[in-house]
């Protein structure tokens, strides 16, 4: 049997074997063995060279936005409106072919927004380019899920996006996997396990390889979600959906569209009108979470006109390379003020982590 027929017998068992607690053990293990089949899969065609080629985006700016829709719903006419770019817009599907990278600036921000080929059902298996275009949405901050008022149908996005192993709106399952050489496994949960035993758990580990060691299991966790972890290339990124064209229905067509999108964040805008564009700008920047942090050079008055923009969380090092790429392996020593320090002008390393509205001086070696 080849692998993907092995994937494919596995996922036909798994559909007709009804969940319940007495099936659980035998799914998660199913689930834990597709999961590792399909990863060697994907080794395999990327060695083959069946990867294909992807598309070349530069990165620029603070952080970076795509746009993932069917095609024709805007996309294109969305970036025209709220970047510097200029991509085709066209009335018919797959318009555009390749990524077309545009720069947003908001609140001090650059923000590049990237408008791309329509996504299909079928994207994550290869269909109409949808590798290039997933493998691209990999590498950005922010996924904005782009439909129209006609075709509102999110969950095939989501399901592809998914399928990529890019998990949306969500966080790392809350797992701490010590490894050791011999002892068996032991798994201890935290907290009360609703959907899966400890058994399980210790099975779908040893499917992947973990035989012996500690598994801390701290959130009630799904077979699903510990895959997951165990796979560690799964790429978590926040989204929300933009609902394009709403000058073509009436308001209350436009609630019933609402009503079937309800649990997901949802933008209404007409990008050809220019309608719901400035809530749409403040959400992307919200999304992306920016910081300030200003520069003091050393024994001067800090540059209080003009912050870094950074992105919330960043460290000290970070900085250095938003600054220019040469000055980590120049570094000496930071002093910082304000939130993060434990006391004005204290002096930290490359890993400490600031907040917002710091003022840093970054002391480096003179060459
Ligand atoms: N009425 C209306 N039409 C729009 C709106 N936005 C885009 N369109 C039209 O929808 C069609 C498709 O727009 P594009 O911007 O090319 O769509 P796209 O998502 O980039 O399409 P692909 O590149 O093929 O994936 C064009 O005819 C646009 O003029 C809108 O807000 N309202
Ligand atoms: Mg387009």
């Amino acid at each position: 049997m080849t692998i993907e027929d092995q994937i494919k017998a596995i996922e036909e068992e798994i559909l007709k074997t009804p969940y319940n607690k007495n099936t659980q053990h035998h799914i998660g293990k199913l689930k834990a063995k597709m999961a590792r089949l399909k990863e060697e899969l994907q080794v395999r065609q990327l060695k083959s060279g069946g990867g294909g080629p992807g598309y070349a985006v530069k990165k620029s700016g603070h952080a970076t936005v795509g746009l993932v829709g069917f095609p024709s719903t805007g996309k294109s006419t969305l970036l025209n409106q709220i970047t510097d770019a200029v991509s085709e817009v066209a009335a018919y599907a797959f318009t555009t072919v390749t990524v077309i990278p545009g720069l947003m600036e908001y609140r001090g921000a650059k923000i590049q927004v990237l408008d791309m080929p329509g996504l299909i059902h079928g994207a994550s298996r290869g269909k109409g380019r949808g590798r290039e275009v997933l493998s691209v949405t990999r590498s950005c901050d922010l996924i904005i899920l782009m439909v129209d008022v006609f075709e509102t149908n999110v969950q095939v996005l989501e399901e592809e996006l998914y399928l990529a192993n890019i998990r949306l709106n969500q966080k790392p399952a809350d797992v701490v996997i010590s490894k050791a050489n011999r002892g068996g496994l032991t798994v201890n949960p935290t907290v009360k396990l609703k959907s899966i035993d400890v058994e399980t758990i210790a099975d779908i580990c040893r499917e992947w390889g973990v035989l012996n060691g500690t598994i801390v299991v701290r959130e009630d966790i799904t077979a699903d979600r510990l895959i997951d972890v165990l796979a560690g290339n799964r790429i978590y990124l926040p989204s929300f959906v933009v609902l394009n064209k709403i000058d073509l229905v009436t308001p209350d067509y436009l609630k019933t569209v609402e009503a079937r999108l309800k649990g997901r964040k949802i933008l209404p805008i007409s990008a050809m009108n220019g309608v719901g564009l400035d809530p749409l700008r403040e959400d992307i920047y919200n999304s992306l979470r920016f910081m300030r942090v200003y520069l003091k050079p050393q024994g001067k008055e800090a540059d209080l006109r003009e912050p870094l923009i950074v992105r919330e969380g960043s460290s000290v090092g970070e900085v250095c390379d938003a600054i220019h790429r040469d000055i980590r392996k120049k570094f000496r020593y930071a002093n910082v003020w304000g939130e993060s320090a434990v006391f004005p002008g204290q002096k930290v390393g490359v890993s400490h982590t600031l907040r917002e509205g710091d003022v840093l001086t970054i002391v480096a070696r003179k060459q």
